[in-house]
This record gives structure tokens, C-alpha cells and sequence, in this order.
């Protein structure tokens, strides 16, 4: 304990000198719950913590120089820099990270533990969050979640009475934060956080619940914060009172009682381990900035070999079909696929596309989740980080929207951050579009928003070849993936080589070859660029037609090869909003890199920016199609 405070003052000391860019959050005054809690977790257990989270490092076993030269974001850095104070991770020491989302860990140790226990462990995952990160709706999903599959979850909340600058009092009703438990389900209890004996004792209990298979478990800690916020929080807004309270109830002064030590045996721990502070302190000063050479790195892991083709059957399948076939053939070939969602298990999803696996491979493997999607992607993205490949499906891509903080803030930077140490390779499925009757909150196109976040990737399968190859591609791809599926396409079909792997995840596709115009599409609009351009060659126009099949990455060199030999003449269509489409970016590159190519100015066909009404006659009235391409075609060639 008297490490952790030494540290945290001597980065508040670092930081007044300078030596820390932005701003810092100290554990001081809660230093004996991750002491406590350490001191009873087993080897293998794992920690996630509150971006308050420098006593967990500490306690877990981090080194201590290289924690700090993450928070003054130097050269030897715990996470080389990347992570800064609030996301740093040592995950050789079971330390799988802090989380600057208020209440994004909790899902994420659901999914790690729920590996654990797929993985035939023993383990324990415990994820410290504070009393203002109770109010998120991702920490009740991930209690539901948690109990519903009764994972080894020991949830921690560190409750130091304190959000930011406002009191827990003044926001939420009720004493006892951990009552919410109860009302899930979950084992519940308070404790006196201040005290290092008492946590050992409730983490030692939770735990062997947990192991027993009675988890999850809920503790609530109460707990004083001795300093601001941040670093510089001067606390106009925080009583004296208040402050001289938090002071009394000091925890370093009640291990001091506990241990029954004396002022001077105090003193000369103190002494002992301010001194060993203070020479990483120096180290730290004198450390370097890192160097920007691989600040690119570790976005994505290196692009896999090509698989070896092999002999196949042929088969005439509906698209959902295809994707079933994929996932029925990685869950054969790798135990650590999993697939869920809502409605996926026992009723084979509201698609049919997931029919059939959980009873070929059993409900530990495929299942049925509650209506929670932050809860469905964050323990996907712990699985993955722990060893699974999870294969998720959110029902509908506008669903998406109540869950984006799993994709945009935690599994796009797990790789980075960890610099490759760790990675979340998980699958996220989704469906979406225009179909008759479906309405505005069913049916937007939101690749673009997805393909902006650097560290996922996007694939949009446009034929039921590329449904099944491309979902394969998916789940071998190291990294994370969304696949978006087209609903209008789930009956159409096609021959489906079922060669098992085949591709990996990259890679445009020409499906008309015309060097007249070229029309750029994905998803569900190849379908109308080919019927454009077999329109199109009846007139004697030859339209080639590129179709992306992978946003990110983009296949840059066949957009410009298409480009070039189409004598720079592009039509760009998607069914998504032109307004911030993909379209844009893939004209901003054309625009950039081959000006002097180009003859006309780029079309981008899509739909106009409208909230998408549900009656079939006025979405036809919008939505972009053949004659749509064709008037572009027609347009950039007068
Ligand atoms: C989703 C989200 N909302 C808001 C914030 C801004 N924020 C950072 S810390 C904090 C207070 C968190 O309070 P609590 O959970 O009690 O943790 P404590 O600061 O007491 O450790 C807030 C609101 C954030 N980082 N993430």
C-alpha cells in the first residue's frame, strides 16, 4: 500500500513538473482494495480496472518504472507510450488494463471469463470500476450477462463517493450501490474498502464462489478519495468537511493499526519506499520521448498467406446459407469458435442464418444472449482477447448504435495499445438496409461509420460465394472484423464453392470488365451496378464494374487500376446517405492520387439524405437503382 502511495504522489509530483502531458487520475485513498484483492487472487486470475487504475498495475505486479514511464508517456513505457495513464496494461502479469470508458470493462471480463471457463479454467476475472460507472448501461448488461451464463466475475466497485466533481448522493438514489445486484440476481455485498483485511476476506469469499460456480459476485467497497479527480482539480466544489473525513479514514493509517506497526517502523517503510520511487522517478525524467519511427504499427497484424485452393463442391445456396456453411465450418475446424446473439442458438436466429449449430455444436459454443448489446460485443471482445474467436451477430445494424463504444473505443484498440501483445479477433455479424416496409430505426446503410475506426475491418458481401468466402476470411483474420450483410439478399441464390478458407480478408473484386465507365460499388448495390452495365452494353457502352467487397482496407490499387483503364470516368454507387457515404472517400482518393486521369467529375449515386419512410412506394421513391447508375453512367460520359 505504501508503494502505491508513493508512486501516485510522485507522479502528481512529475506531473507539476512537467514531466506528464494531460492529466493524470490518483488512486490515493484506495489503495487497500487492489492490495487486498491481490493478495488473495491466484495466479492465472485476471484483472481489468477503472482508468483509476495505478494501484491494480502496482498490485498485479507491473513493474513499476515501466507503469511510470507510460503516465509521463516515455520510451520504456508499460504500453511503449500508446497508453498514457488511463489505458495502461501488463498483461504478462495478468493486468489486462485499465479502461477510460466509464463502465466498458465490466462486459470485456465477462467475455474473458466466459473463455476461461470454455478453455476447461479454473480462473477468476475481476474488474474494478467506480460508483458513478453503476449508473452506465453497460455495467448492468454486463451483470446480466455475467449472471445469465454464471461467470467467475467478481465486479468491484470502488465507491469513493465521488464522480468527477459531483457527489454519488447527488445523482443516485439509495446507501448501498450493491443492492442493484441483488435485484439481477447476483451475489451481492458492502464492505469497508479502507480496510486491506476486510477486501482480502470479501475478494477470498467471491472468489471461491466464483470458482464454485456461483458467480458472478458483486462488492461494493466503500472508499475516500484523498485527492481531485485529476491531478490539477483544485476541488472548489468539494466541502472541507468532506475532504477532512476522507483524510481520518486514510487506509494507510489502519493498516498501520492492523499491522500494529509503530510511527517509526511507519517512517521507515516510508522512507524505503519513497527512496526506491524516487530513483524510478529520476529514470523516468531522464527517459525519452518514445521514437515516432513504428507509431503506425500494430495497427493490424501482418497480412496472413493466401490459403492453398482446394477442391470443392459446388453448390446453388441462398446467401444466409452461405453464411451458415461458413460458420458451420469454422466451428468444426476450431474449437475456439463461438457464435451468439440474440435469438442465435436455439431458434437459429430471426434470419435462419445460424440454424442448425447450436444442436450440431451445443449450447456452451452457440447461445442465446439477453437483448443487451453492449454486453454481447464487449464479452466478445474479452473472449477474443483471451484466446476464443467469438462470432457475434447484433440483429440488425441499427442496433449497432446502443453498443458502438465496444467496437470504436475498445476492440479497434486493443492491438495498438497492447502493441500486439494482446488482440481481439472476434467476428461481428450484422445485417442491414432498405427492405420493403422497414422502417427509419431498420434500415440505415452504416458502413461508413464503421469503416472510419482504424484497427477494425469491414467486409460487405455481395453474392452468396462471397458471403460464405468472405465470412471465412473474417474468422481466420487476426483481427477484428465486421461483416455487413445485405438482408434484401438473404434469399437470392448463387453457386457457393464450399472450399473451406480461401481468401483472406482483403480484396476488390471486377465483376463487369468495360473500360467505357468505371462503376464502383459494394454490398448491395453490385447487384444494380452489373444489371446497369449489362444495360449499359446494349447500347454499346462498356461499363466495368468494380465491386469493393472490403472497405478496410480498401483495395486502393484495383480502384485505380478500373480507374485508369475506364479513362477516368467513375460512378460511385452505395445505397448508404451520399451525404458522409463511403463514396466520399473512395472519390476524395481518386480526386487525390489520379486528378489527371480523371474526365468528368465523380457521380456518387445513393440515397438522398431523408429519414427512411417504411411505405414501399415512398422508399422506391428514394432509394438509388439501375436507372439511377444509369443516368450517372450517361451523365459522365456527355
Ligand atoms: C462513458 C464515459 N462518460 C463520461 C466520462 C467522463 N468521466 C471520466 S471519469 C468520470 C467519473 C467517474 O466516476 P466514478 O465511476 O465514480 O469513478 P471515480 O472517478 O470515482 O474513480 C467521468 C464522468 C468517461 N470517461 N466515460
Amino acid at each position: 500500500m505504501s508503494l502505491i502511495r508513493k508512486f501516485e504522489e510522485q507522479v502528481l509530483e512529475l506531473g507539476r513538473e512537467g514531466h506528464v502531458a494531460g492529466s493524470v487520475h490518483l488512486c490515493l485513498g484506495q489503495e487497500a482494495i487492489p492490495v487486498g484483492a491481490m493478495s488473495v487472487l491466484q495466479p492465472g486470475d485476471k484483472v481489468l480496472s477503472t482508468y483509476r487504475g495505478h494501484g491494480w498495475a502496482l498490485a498485479c505486479g507491473a513493474d513499476p518504472f515501466a507503469l511510470m514511464a507510460e503516465i509521463g508517456q516515455r520510451e520504456g513505457g508499460v504500453n511503449g507510450g500508446r497508453a498514457g495513464s488511463p489505458m495502461l496494461s501488463a498483461p504478462e502479469v495478468g493486468f489486462l488494463g485499465e479502461n477510460s470508458i466509464i463502465g466498458a470493462g465490466l462486459p470485456i471480463a465477462d467475455g474473458v471469463a466466459m473463455a476461461d471457463r470454455l478453455q476447461g479454467g479454473s480462473g477468476v476475472v475481476l474488474v474494478s470500476f467506480g460508483d458513478g460507472a453503476m449508473n452506465q448501461g453497460s455495467t448492468t448488461e454486463a451483470m446480466v450477462f455475467a449472471a445469465a451464463k454464471n461467470l467467475p466475475v467478481i465486479f468491484v466497485c470502488e465507491n469513493n463517493g465521488w464522480s468527477e466533481m459531483t457527489p454519488i448522493s447527488a445523482t443516485t438514489r439509495g446507501e448501498h450501490l450493491a443492492r442493484r445486484g441483488q435485484g439481477l440476481g447476483i451475489e451481492s455485498r458492502v464492505y469497508d474498502g479502507n480496510d486491506p483485511a476486510a477486501v482480502a476476506e470479501a475478494v477470498a469469499e467471491a472468489a471461491a464462489l466464483c470458482r464454485s460456480g456461483q458467480g458472478p459476485v458483486l462488492l461494493e467497497f466503500k472508499t475516500v478519495r484523498l485527492s481531485g479527480h485529476y491531478n490539477k482539480d483544485i476541488q472548489h466544489y468539494r466541502p472541507a468537511d468532506d475532504i477532512e473525513a476522507a483524510q481520518l479514514a486514510d487506509p494507510l493509517l489502519r493498516l498501520r493499526e492492523l499491522k500494529d506497526l509503530s510511527e517509526e517502523e511507519m517512517a521507515r517503510i516510508d522512507v524505503e519506499v519513497a527512496n526506491e520511487i524516487r530513483e524510478i522517478a529520476e529514470r523516468v525524467r531522464q527517459a525519452p520521448a518514445p521514437s515516432p519511427t513504428g507509431v503506425l504499427e500494430h495497427l493490424y497484424a501482418p497480412d496472413l498467406p493466401i490459403p492453398a485452393p482446394r477442391e470443392a463442391v459446388v453448390k446453388d445456396i441462398p446467401y444466409f446459407r452461405a453464411v451458415n456453411e461458413a460458420l458451420k465450418d469454422a466451428l468444426r475446424r476450431r474449437g475456439e469458435v463461438m457464435v451468439y446473439g440474440e435469438d442465435v442458438g436455439f431458434a437459429g436466429g430471426i434470419f435462419g442464418v445460424t440454424r442448425g449449430l447450436q444442436k450440431d455444436f451445443g449450447a456452451d459454443r452457440v447461445f442465446d444472449t439477453p437483448i443487451a448489446e453492449a454486453a454481447i460485443l464487449g464479452s466478445a471482445v474479452g473472449a477474443a482477447i483471451a484466446g476464443m474467436k467469438p462470432v457475434v451477430e447484433i440483429m440488425w445494424a441499427d442496433f449497432v448504435f446502443v453498443a458502438l463504444d465496444q467496437i470504436i473505443n475498445q476492440a479497434s484498440n486493443v492491438r495498438y495499445i497492447n502493441e500486439s501483445r494482446l488482440s481481439a479477433p472476434l467476428v461481428i455479424r450484422m445485417q442491414q438496409g432498405v427492405t420493403p416496409g422497414s422502417c427509419a430505426q431498420h434500415s440505415q446503410s452504416i458502413e461508413a461509420i464503421l469503416s472510419h475506426i482504424p484497427g477494425v475491418k469491414v467486409g460487405m458481401p455481395s453474392t452468396p460465394h462471397d458471403a460464405y468466402a468472405m465470412t471465412l476470411a473474417a474468422i481466420e483474420d487476426p483481427d477484428p472484423v465486421i461483416m455487413i450483410e445485405h438482408r434484401s439478399m438473404y434469399q437470392d441464390s448463387g453457386p457457393v464453392s464450399l472450399a473451406g478458407p480461401s481468401e483472406i480478408a482483403a480484396g476488390a473484386v471486377e465483376r463487369r470488365s468495360g473500360n467505357d465507365v468505371a462503376i464502383i460499388t459494394w454490398g448491395a448495390m453490385a447487384a444494380a451496378a452489373t444489371a446497369a452495365a449489362d444495360a449499359l452494353e446494349m447500347e454499346g457502352v462498356h461499363a466495368g464494374v468494380l465491386d469493393l467487397r472490403w472497405l478496410r482496407p480498401l483495395d486502393d490499387e484495383a480502384i485505380e487500376r478500373i480507374v485508369k483503364r475506364c479513362g477516368g470516368r467513375v460512378v460511385i454507387a452505395h445505397e448508404a446517405f451520399v451525404t458522409g457515404g463511403f463514396g466520399g472517400e473512395v472519390s476524395a482518393r481518386i480526386s487525390e492520387r489520379l486528378f489527371e486521369t480523371l474526365r468528368a467529375p465523380i457521380i456518387r449515386v445513393g440515397t438522398p439524405d431523408v429519414r427512411m419512410p417504411s411505405s414501399p412506394s415512398l422508399q422506391e421513391a428514394v432509394l438509388p437503382g439501375v436507372a439511377d447508375i444509369i443516368a450517372a453512367v450517361n451523365r459522365v460520359r456527355s
